[in-house]
C-alpha cells in the first residue's frame, strides 16, 4: 500500500508518515523543507522496511506540483491513500485590517494547493477504480471565531470540498473523509503568529492539546475500515475544548 502525505515535515502530517511507516506502508512524502524531508525518509528507510519517495515542492505552485508529481515512477504513482495536509493560518486580526499577503498564503495553500494535488492524484485513482482521500479540515471549517475570519473561510472551503469530492467520486470506488481537529500542538501556531514563539506558547497554556500523533491515530484507523465501510467526516477536540472558543484552561492561580 502506498500513502501520500502533504506537508510531511511537521506536526500531523510528520507523524502521520511515521504511523503508516511503522505498519509497513510505503509513502511520498511532500514539504518545501528540503532537509527535513530528507531527514524523515532516511530514519524511517533505517527503521523500518518500506520505500519512500520526498518530493520538495511549494503546493501553491501548480508548475512544481504539477512537475513533482510527474516525476514519480510508474509504480509510484499507485496510490492508494492521500492525505491532504498541508496547510496553514497565518495572522488572527480582524477582517479589516488583515494582510493580503497572510489571506493569499492562506488561501493559496488550504484551497488551491490541496485542490491542485486532489485534481491529480483522484486522476490516478480513477485509473485504478480505488482509493481514499483524507482531508485535513479544522474545527475552523465548523465553526467561525474571532478574528479567524480567512483561515476559517479556508477551512469552510475544505469542508465543502470533502463533500463535493466524495459525491463526483462516488462512481469510482474512491473513499473521501475530513478529519478536523481542535487544538494541536504543532508548529502551527508559530508559523501562524510569524515565528513569534512566546505567543505560540500562550495558545496552548493552562490547558492540553491533542498531540500530532492523536490526529496521526485517527487517520490511521480511518484509512484502515473496512472496504464497504467510509467515515465521511469526523471532529476530534481535546478533552478541555468544546468548541473553537470555550476552552477549559487551569488559571496557575
Ligand atoms: P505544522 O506547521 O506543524 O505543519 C504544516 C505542514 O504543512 C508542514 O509540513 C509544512 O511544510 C506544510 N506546508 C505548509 N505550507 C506549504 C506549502 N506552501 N507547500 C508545501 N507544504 C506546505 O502544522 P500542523 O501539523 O498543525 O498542520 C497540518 C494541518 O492541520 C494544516 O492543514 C492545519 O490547518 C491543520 N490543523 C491544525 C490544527 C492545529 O491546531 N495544529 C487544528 C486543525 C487543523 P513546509 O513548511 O516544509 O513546506
Ligand atoms: C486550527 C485550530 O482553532 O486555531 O485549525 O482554528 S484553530
Amino acid at each position: 500500500m502506498l500513502v501520500l502525505v502533504t506537508g510531511a515535515t511537521s506536526g500531523i502530517g510528520k507523524s502521520t508518515a511515521e504511523i503508516f511507516a511503522r505498519n509497513g506502508y510505503d509513502l511520498i512524502i511532500t514539504g518545501r523543507r528540503k532537509e527535513r524531508l530528507d531527514e524523515l525518509k532516511s530514519s524511517l528507510e533505517k527503521n523500518f522496511k518500506i520505500k519512500i519517495t520526498a518530493l520538495c515542492f511549494d503546493i501553491r505552485n501548480l508548475n512544481e506540483t504539477e512537475t513533482a508529481m510527474a516525476s514519480l515512477s510508474e509504480e509510484n504513482k499507485k496510490i492508494d491513500i492521500l492525505v491532504n495536509n498541508a496547510g496553514l493560518a497565518a495572522g488572527l486580526s480582524s477582517f479589516q485590517e488583515g494582510s493580503l499577503d497572510h489571506w493569499e498564503r492562506m488561501i493559496d495553500t488550504n484551497i488551491k494547493g490541496l485542490l491542485y494535488i486532489s485534481r491529480i492524484v483522484s486522476n490516478l485513482m480513477i485509473k485504478q477504480q480505488k482509493g481514499h482521500i483524507i482531508n485535513i479540515g479544522s474545527i475552523a471549517g465548523k465553526e467561525v471565531y474571532a478574528n479567524g475570519n480567512v483561515y476559517c473561510a479556508t477551512k469552510h472551503a475544505v469542508d465543502a470540498l470533502n463533500k463535493g469530492m466524495r459525491i463526483d467520486l462516488l462512481h469510482h470506488n474512491i473513499k473521501v473523509t475530513a478529519i478536523n481537529p481542535g487544538m494541536v500542538e504543532t508548529e502551527f501556531s508559530v508559523v501562524r503568529f510569524d515565528g513569534d514563539e512566546d505567543r505560540a506558547k500562550k495558545v496552548y497554556m493552562g490547558m492540553q492539546p491533542l498531540t500530532p500523533q492523536d490526529i496521526a491515530e485517527t487517520i490511521y484507523w480511518v484509512a484502515n475500515r473496512p472496504a464497504h465501510v467510509n467515515i465521511n467526516d469526523l471532529i476530534i477536540m481535546p478533552t478541555v475544548q468544546a468548541s473553537a472558543t470555550n476552552v477549559n484552561r487551569k488559571t496557575g492561580a
